[in-house]
């Protein structure tokens, strides 16, 4: 045997054909491209697998060994593939560990505090004050009767408040209230006097421009006692302006009015800083018809009584220009009020 067989030249073949594999594996950067390489070599039809067909013309005595060395080669290819496999699957892990990593000494982003909106400040501001002068606070519905909206509070069967362009209508003919005056006449039915209460809360209207909202808040105060007199109320709703602004010189000044339920009424002027009159409130001595649809001996007693609006006095309070900014809810106009009363 000094002349090399066929088959035995295929054996030496294979050493060749790992230096291909390899080199082919060093040009391999993702796993997917492994599976073209398994084929392309230990596939089915691969170059390695296609030389078992040769065992055809091996001699009987050299078959097994000719077998063997095909199948040794197969096995040090798929080891080589999963050897580049494991080694690109660590890389993958490496980059997403360097990629998404979360360094989790970093300081946290700390938490900020809410701020209580403009017209809570406000309104707190008020019941404080309030409570300082010996008044109780109620509250009530914001849907309403006719009577309590409007008939207890002495408004006639036309008045044009009670119209529906002014005054929104819900199901079964109730109302949303107009004031919070109902809360009084509520108030006035479970209490006798000495009624001495603050009635703050959400009005509804049907109007909407620059200066109005078909939504607002508003305050309004009953004092009902024997020989309660238009000089208690000036005092009082003096006191509270003075209070409220901050200002003890604050120049307040009363005009005469109407309103349904008191007479006499008035409007309460205050002087800005730059000496011109604003109208900030409504007042009067309760109407006796009010008092006896609240069941008051009008005879006894008498009483004053006065409404304000919150919103208006939380931007005078705090130099808010637009109305509509104290109800769009934007967080950069909120997160001012922080740490303001
Ligand atoms: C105002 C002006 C004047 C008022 C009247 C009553 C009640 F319930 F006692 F009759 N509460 N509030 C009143 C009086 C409200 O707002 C401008």
């Amino acid at each position: 045997m000094s002349n090399t067989t066929q088959h035995q030249e295929i054996l030496h073949q294979l050493p060749q054909i790992l230096i291909r594999v390899t080199a082919d594996l060093n040009g391999v950067t993702a796993i997917n491209d492994l599976e073209q390489i398994k084929a392309k070599y230990i596939g089915k039809s691969g170059e390695i697998s296609l030389l078992m067909q040769y065992l055809k013309i091996v001699p009987a005595e050299e078959k097994k060994a000719f077998g063997e060395a095909i199948n040794a080669t197969k096995l040090q290819v798929q080891n080589a593939l999963n050897e580049k496999k494991e080694y690109l699957l660590q890389q993958d892990l490496m980059q997403k560990l360097a990629t998404e990593a979360i360094d989790v000494s970093l300081p946290g982003r700390g938490n900020s505090n809410g701020a209580l909106h403009p017209i809570s400040l406000s309104l707190e501001r008020m019941l404080d004050i309030f409570k300082q002068l010996g008044f109780n606070i109620a509250d009530g519905p914001e849907i309403e009767t006719d009577y309590y909206n409007f008939l207890a509070l002495n408004f006639p069967e036309n008045h044009p408040a009670r119209a529906m362009q002014d005054t929104f209508y819900t199901q079964g003919n109730n109302i949303l209230r107009t004031h919070t005056s109902p809360i009084q006449v509520r108030f006035a039915e479970k209490n006798t006097p000495p009624i001495k209460v603050i009635a703050p809360g959400r009005v509804y209207r049907i109007d909407m421009d620059r200066t109005h909202s078909p939504m607002f808040h508003q305050l309004e105060g009953l004092w009902i006692d024997e020989n309660i007199s238009f000089a208690n109320l000036k005092a009082i709703i003096i006191e509270f302006l003075k209070e409220f602004f901050a200002n003890p010189d604050l120049k307040v000044r009363f005009r005469a009015s109407f309103f349904p339920f008191t007479e006499p009424s008035a409007e309460v002027d205050i002087m800005d800083k730059n000496g011109n009159w604003l109208e900030v409130a409504g007042c009067g001595m309760v109407h006796p018809n009010v008092l006896q649809y609240m069941n008051i001996d009008s005879e006894k007693y008498s009483g004053f009584a006065f409404g304000i609006g919150i919103d208006r006095f939380t931007m005078l309070r705090y130099q808010i220009n637009d109305l509509r900014l104290m109800f769009e809810n934007d967080i950069d106009f909120l997160n001012q009020f922080k740490g303001s009363n």
